[in-house]
Formats: C-alpha cells, sequence, structure tokens
C-alpha cells in the first residue's frame, strides 16, 4: 500500500485526531487559544509522526483531503466547546491548498460550521513563508478575503524559510510565529539572542503581534515577556491536549 493509500484509509477508519495546544496571553494573563495540530495513532497502537504523514502528504497529493478531513474533526470536537468569546484557532494551512481553487470555499464551509456549534471564535490561519512563494496576487486577494470577513493569518516557522523579508510589507498579516529554535536558543536573561530581538524589533515596527513557539522555561517565558511577545506557546504553559482534556483545562488553568 502507498502511503497515499493508506492515509485514506486511515482517513475512513478514523484514526486521524487532533490535539489542541492552548497559547497563553501576556496581555491577559489568560490563554487566548490553542492551536489544531494533526494526530495518526494506527489500529495497531503504532503512532506516525506529524512531521512523517505531513510531508507525505504534501509530497503525495493528500494534503487538501487531510486539511479537509482536519477541519471536520475540528467540527465534530467543537459540539463539545464552552470556550471565552474571541478564543483563537490556529490552524495550519499548506501552500498547496491555500494556492488551490478550493481554499476559499473549504474554509468559509468551516467557519459556518464552527459558528453552529460555539461562540465566536477567531480563526487564525497558520501559513509557512513558502505558501507564498509562487502567484503573490492571487494569495494576496484570497488573504485579504477572509481578513475582511474576520479569520486571522499569521506566518509560522518565522527566520526559517527562505522567503526576502519584503513579503511582510505585501502580504496582509496579523501574527509572527517566531520558531522554537530561536526560543532554545534563550539561555540567560541578560544573554545575547540577537536575531531573535531583531524578530521582535522587526515584529513591532511592523505593527504585527507575536507568537513565540516552543517555550520550554521560565527563563525563556521571562524573556519574551520582557521584550514585549504578544502571545506564549510551549510545554511551560501548556501541552497539546485531546478536546475533552482542554475543555477541562480551561476551566481549570495553571
Ligand atoms: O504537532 P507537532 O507536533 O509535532 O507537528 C509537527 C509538524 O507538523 C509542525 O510543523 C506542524 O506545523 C505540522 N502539523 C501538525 N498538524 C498539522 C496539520 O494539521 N496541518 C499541517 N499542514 N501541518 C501540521
Ligand atoms: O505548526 P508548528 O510548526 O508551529 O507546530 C508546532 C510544533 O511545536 C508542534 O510540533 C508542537 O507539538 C511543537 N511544540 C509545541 N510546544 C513545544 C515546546 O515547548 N517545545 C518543543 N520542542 N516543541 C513544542
Ligand atoms: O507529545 P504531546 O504531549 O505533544 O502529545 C499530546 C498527546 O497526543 C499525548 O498525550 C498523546 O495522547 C498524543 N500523542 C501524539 N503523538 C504522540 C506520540 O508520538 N507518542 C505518544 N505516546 N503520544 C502521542
Ligand atoms: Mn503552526
Ligand atoms: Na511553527
Amino acid at each position: 500500500l502507498s502511503f497515499h493509500d493508506e492515509m485514506r484509509r486511515a482517513i475512513a477508519r478514523d484514526e486521524f485526531f487532533v490535539v489542541y495546544q492552548p497559547v497563553y496571553s501576556n496581555k491577559t494573563g489568560e490563554a487566548s487559544g490553542a492551536e489544531a495540530l494533526m494526530r495518526w495513532q494506527r489500529s495497531n497502537g503504532e503512532w506516525v509522526s506529524p512531521d512523517i504523514f505531513i510531508a507525505a502528504a504534501e509530497a503525495e497529493a493528500m494534503i487538501i483531503p487531510l486539511t479537509r478531513h482536519l477541519l471536520s474533526l475540528i467540527v465534530r470536537d467543537s459540539a463539545d466547546w464552552q470556550v471565552p468569546a474571541g478564543f483563537h484557532l490556529g490552524v495550519n494551512v499548506a501552500a498547496e491548498h491555500l494556492q488551490d481553487a478550493s481554499f476559499l470555499d473549504d474554509i468559509r464551509q468551516f467557519a459556518r460550521h464552527m459558528a453552529l456549534h460555539t461562540q465566536q471564535l477567531n480563526i487564525t490561519l497558520e501559513l509557512t513563508e513558502r505558501s507564498l512563494i509562487g502567484d503573490p496576487q492571487t494569495v494576496i486577494s484570497k488573504l485579504e478575503e477572509l481578513r475582511s470577513e474576520g479569520f486571522r493569518v499569521a506566518i509560522d516557522d518565522f527566520g526559517t524559510g527562505h522567503c526576502t523579508l519584503s513579503y511582510l510589507q505585501t502580504f496582509p498579516l496579523d501574527y509572527l510565529k517566531i520558531d522554537k529554535g530561536f526560543v532554545a536558543a534563550i539561555e540567560q536573561v541578560n544573554g545575547e539572542t540577537p536575531v531573535l530581538d531583531t524578530i521582535i524589533q522587526l515584529s513591532h515596527k511592523l505593527a504585527l503581534q507575536t507568537v513565540a513557539e516552543g517555550v520550554e522555561t521560565p527563563l525563556q517565558f521571562h524573556y519574551l515577556k520582557q521584550r514585549g511577545v504578544t502571545f506564549i506557546q510551549g510545554y511551560l504553559y501548556a501541552r497539546p491536549m485531546r478536546s475533552e482534556e482542554m475543555i477541562n483545562w480551561l476551566k481549570n488553568p495553571p
């Protein structure tokens, strides 16, 4: 069986599920939202890492069906949600999907279904820099339409791509998600992390809000907070968790 066929079968057998990682806001001191992350456990109990199956899905023309499946799983989960109004839900979107003609319809249908189930959510589309290469005008107009409808746009894994920085001025964006590699470089409060500091200053100049990823230690947390990073995501605050677990966690956060 090819990976492509295995993924099709795994969708049919309901082997994929979604975990949600809460994100902390330095403005409110509370959870501001969560990122949806896909997981696959085969019926024999074996786990397939998302790094493997997302890359395989992208390589084998399965990323669009897999993302549609992800969206339907989130809709299913959200039937039980009681989240605060304005809660942000981050969803990872692949370049191929963003550039496909089906993209706007898929995202709008998802938002309509979510609106039937839960309070007003701010759906945030997490794009990688790679998504912005290609036909910029078409991508810009899609993102502008979605933003005018209330969706937010984040650049994920910021600083690891191969784009020139000029896209930051031409694409309609709300958030920069600082890649965890830069956060891992923080080792002492008065230490030097010149690239990270420059990314934070750049985002302030561009009036973009920042999300730091992979925050694992109190030292990293304070360092980022001191420098004006708006949102913190990482194991220190919360691990990715199943939907029911997140709902309980939100009632009683740290
Ligand atoms: O979730 P982390 O646990 O290990 O995910 C590893 C990688 O897989 C990350 O780069 C993450 O962005 C990506 N990933 C996880 N879930 C999804 C998803 O639903 N869609 C896409 N496109 N990427 C995902
Ligand atoms: O979509 P993105 O590439 O940003 O995916 C986030 C990835 O980071 C996921 O794989 C998630 O499981 C992982 N992650 C979340 N918090 C932490 C953390 O504190 N440390 C590390 N190493 N990884 C994290
Ligand atoms: O690894 P992390 O804490 O980010 O995963 C959150 C939950 O997702 C775990 O509690 C577990 O149920 C499930 N999970 C996702 N990927 C894996 C994996 O590779 N191994 C195991 N044991 N659990 C995983
Ligand atoms: Mn992401
Ligand atoms: Na990221």
